[in-house]
């Protein structure tokens, strides 16, 4: 039976791609269809137009000038951070600290937090499904601290085993790190139950948001997360940008991450004193004109009915869910009850990587291979996956693209 597209989601996604100039072009003579936007999405003119003015115009340093334009470009920074604190529901702008990215967001966790904690024998639980930079951050402060890092089991449907993790949570487990969604699988990982579960055995969490708030409204006081961290890029913001959210009294309590200026109250050789949240993690000149993109981003995202817009994105999930199960030797990679973003595939007897060359010929852009999730490729016995990935702009006919063109691909492949 053939797949049929939804006639109506509500949503117009159609209209909305007419804002994404990188979308109006052809890729090798075809229109180009961009389906890897789990690793970055392609930005509106509205967060173009924020940055081309906010250079053109405002371009200044924050918080240090005496002259009209630091003031300018000092009130479009903290703005943008107060729209973040509005966006995910932050107590207040001490808990939102400005980050090159989720990377960079879950470093300074590890390398401030955990480091400073953490004793020989303690535990940090990740689950099997992390990106390495929700892994390879706590191997570090690990080793430095004799603490170990131990993986939460992942069934083979790519679902995180709750029991599994429950008999986990000893005294020992100081902190949690698991993704909100899967960039590799596209599992959304019942994160809520998640927090509640290691607040109860006395562990912090820190949540890898990175492949969360592209697609979800999230409340981070609802959470009640310790953590959140994701990347402006992920969701139409510009690249090099990001957002740490940390409970103001486990920031306050934390050391520095990074020395320099910004980070200070005073200096001197007898004992540096340093500054008031969040600026105390904001060494050096951060990236204004970002963090001006990033809220340009956001008013973009708010603008849309995001409730309509996730009800698009499961649809679409559904409809290349559906067209999956009829093609003939696609195997799906990662089947969790609940998929968000990512859709993971294999074509039977064909390397992933030929995959993705015979689409882009197509002007079809997905991305192959092991996704840095290398311990669940492992896990499942393979060198990577095809990916697609949807954000706002997709469409069925993007979805029937993607089914033509691995159509196509066969006939070249098998
Ligand atoms: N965590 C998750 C779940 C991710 O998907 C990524 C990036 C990161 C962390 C790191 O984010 P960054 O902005 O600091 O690089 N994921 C991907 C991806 O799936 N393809 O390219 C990058």
């Amino acid at each position: 039976m053939n797949a049929v597209a939804p006639a109506i989601t509500g949503f117009d996604a159609k209209a909305l791609r007419g804002d994404f100039p990188a979308l109006q072009q052809e890729v090798n003579g075809q229109p180009l269809i961009y389906l890897d936007n789990a690793a970055t999405t392609q930005k509106p003119q509205a967060v173009i137009d924020a940055l081309v003015n906010y250079y053109a115009r405002d371009n200044s340093n924050v918080h240090r000038g005496a002259h009209a334009l630091s003031d300018r470009a000092t009130v479009a920074f903290e703005n943008a951070r107060n729209k973040v604190v509005q966006f995910i529901n932050a107590g207040s702008s001490k808990e939102v600290l400005w980050t090159r990215g989720t990377t960079e967001s879950i470093n300074l966790v590890a390398s401030s937090y955990a480091r400073s904690v953490l004793k020989t024998g303690d535990r940090i639980l990740v689950s099997a499904m992390e990106h390495h930079s929700n892994i390879v951050p706590w191997q570090l402060v690990a080793e430095a601290c004799g603490a170990e890092v131990v993986p939460i089991p992942v069934s083979d449907a790519g679902e995180l085993d709750i029991e599994a993790y429950k008999s986990l949570l000893d005294e020992r487990v100081k902190l949690v790190a698991v993704g909100h969604v899967s960039n590799a699988l596209g599992t959304v990982n019942p994160i809520k139950l998640i927090i509640d579960l290691a607040h109860s055995a006395g562990a912090k969490v820190l949540i890898d948001g990175a492949q969360g708030v592209p697609h979800f409204d999230v409340d981070v006081q609802a959470l009640d997360c310790d953590f959140y961290a994701f990347s402006g890029h992920k969701m139409y913001g510009p690249t090099g940008t990001g957002v740490l959210y940390g409970k103001e009294a486990l920031l306050e309590q934390m050391p520095p991450y990074h020395g320099g200026g910004e980070m200070i109250k005073t200096v001197s050789f007898e004992g540096t004193t340093f500054n008031d949240l969040p600026f105390k993690f904001e060494a050096g000149t951060p990236n204004i004109g970002g963090a001006v993109g990033l809220a340009a981003a956001v008013d973009y995202l708010q603008g849309l009915d995001r409730a309509a817009l996730a009800a698009h994105e499961r649809a679409l999930m559904q409809y290349a869910h559906d067209k999956a199960a009829a093609f003939e030797g696609l195997k799906r990679i990662g089947c969790a009850k609940t998929i968000a973003g990512a859709f993971s595939f294999l074509l039977e007897g064909v390397h992933p990587a030929d995959v993705g060359m015979l689409l882009d010929q197509q002007g079809i852009a997905v991305r192959t291979g092991d996704h840095c999730a290398q311990p669940i490729m492992k896990q499942f016995g393979i060198p990577g996956t095809v990916r697609a990935s949807f954000a706002l702009y997709n469409t069925f006919e993007d979805v029937d693209a993607l089914f033509a063109g691995l159509e196509k691909a066969k006939t070249f492949l098998l």
